[in-house]
């Protein structure tokens, strides 16, 4: 199976269970005696030292991310840490990579907050010897190995701007998007697709009015849906594609007269929107398993740091439990699909 068509599955386990996003496993080479072209051979190192460095600490999200990470991290015998800024500035994670670097860490496992700003400190650290590994939101390609990818961003996009246009209903009306950082390479290239998206003839009555930033701080993101609603009092939808902006927003509409008037979507994680989906603040949103991009961008960056792979198109590495991977294009490793959320499935996960 070629990147870029993995499946995600969803399965619920029992009530109130552990989410387990299992993804389908690709029919493993070599069932037959034969050798793929680009499968590793070889075994992972022990011992590594392998570091995640989100866009923040303290973010729900991440913290599911990264302990993904860790959990492949112990399976392959090395030495798991986390660091990073407690506020997601562009380039508040240089002064982490270049003490990443200076401990000879093996491989770091970035989340960009911004394309550019880190990639100096993240060439200098190459150049020590670490493996970057970016994922969730990547930076310029010349700065890393291997993005992790959660799901395309034509896909994140098409999701989006569906489950905006079934909230509003038939009659469309005015939509705004409220962001994270303003640099943020996830995001831009989501908002981008999402007004190519906007142009196809079924979404012609949606109308985007206004791109604000939240900056993935609760309180910034919740001040900027009111300002949103105060400046434009036709707004019909919001979508929302970060995990703080969305809950923030879905707090702030459902305390107000806006509630299920104006509609709202976003990428959320299940636990921090459950609320607001059952009482009626939104009706449906989206996201990937996070603790699998975490344990995906460790297993990546284990065999890298192994010599099992370079990050060329087509190289094939074994991702514990979630079988193999083969890197695509621009050295980019695909994790699967958006998933979207209502209140017939909310329940059924908890991250
Ligand atoms: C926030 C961050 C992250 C994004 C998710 C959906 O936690 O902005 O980068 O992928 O939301």
């Amino acid at each position: 199976m070629r990147a870029g068509t993995k499946r995600v599955r969803l399965v619920a386990m029992a009530a109130l269970t552990v989410l387990t996003f299992a993804t389908a496993a690709c029919a493993e080479d070599g069932a037959d005696g034969t050798t793929t072209p680009g499968a590793s051979t070889g075994t992972m190192k022990s011992g590594l030292k392998i570091a995640f460095l989100p866009k923040q600490v303290n973010n729900p999200y991440f913290t599911t991310s990264d302990n993904g990470g860790k959990a492949a991290v112990e399976e392959i015998k090395g030495n798991y840490s986390e660091t990073g800024p407690s506020e997601a500035s562009p380039s508040a994670q240089v002064s982490y990579i270049n003490t990443l670097s200076q401990q000879s860490t093996d491989v770091i496992v970035v989340s960009a907050n911004d394309k550019d700003a880190i990639c100096g400190a993240l060439n200098e650290a190459r150049q020590a010897g670490a493996k970057v590994v970016t994922f969730d939101s990547d930076t310029n390609p010349t700065c890393r190995d291997l993005f992790i990818n959660q799901a395309t961003a034509e896909g994140i996009a098409a999701n989006q701007v569906k489950l905006i246009s079934e909230a509003v209903g038939a009659d469309g009306g005015e939509i705004a998007i409220l962001s994270a950082t303003a640099n943020a390479t996830n995001q831009n290239a989501w908002i981008e697709l999402m007004k190519t998206e906007l142009a196809k003839p079924e979404y012609a009555k949606l109308k985007l009015v206004d791109t604000v930033y939240g900056d993935d701080q609760d309180q910034k993101s919740f001040t900027e849906t009111q300002a949103l609603l105060a400046k434009h009092p036709n707004l019909k939808g919001i979508i929302s594609p970060t995990t703080v902006g969305v809950a923030a927003a879905a707090r702030y509409l459902s305390g107000s007269t806006y509630k299920g008037k104006v509609q709202l979507t976003g990428l959320g994680t299940p636990n921090q929107m459950r609320a607001f989906v059952k009482d009626g603040t939104v009706k449906a949103f989206a996201l990937w398993n996070p603790a699998d991009l975490g344990y995906l961008a460790a297993y990546a960056g284990g065999a890298l740091a192994s010599g099992l792979i370079t990050g060329k198109e087509g190289d094939k590495f074994t991702a514990g439990k979630l079988g193999e991977y083969t890197v695509g294009k621009d050295a980019t490793v695909l994790l699967g699909d958006p998933f979207s959320f209502n209140a017939s499935n909310v329940d059924q996960f908890n991250f």
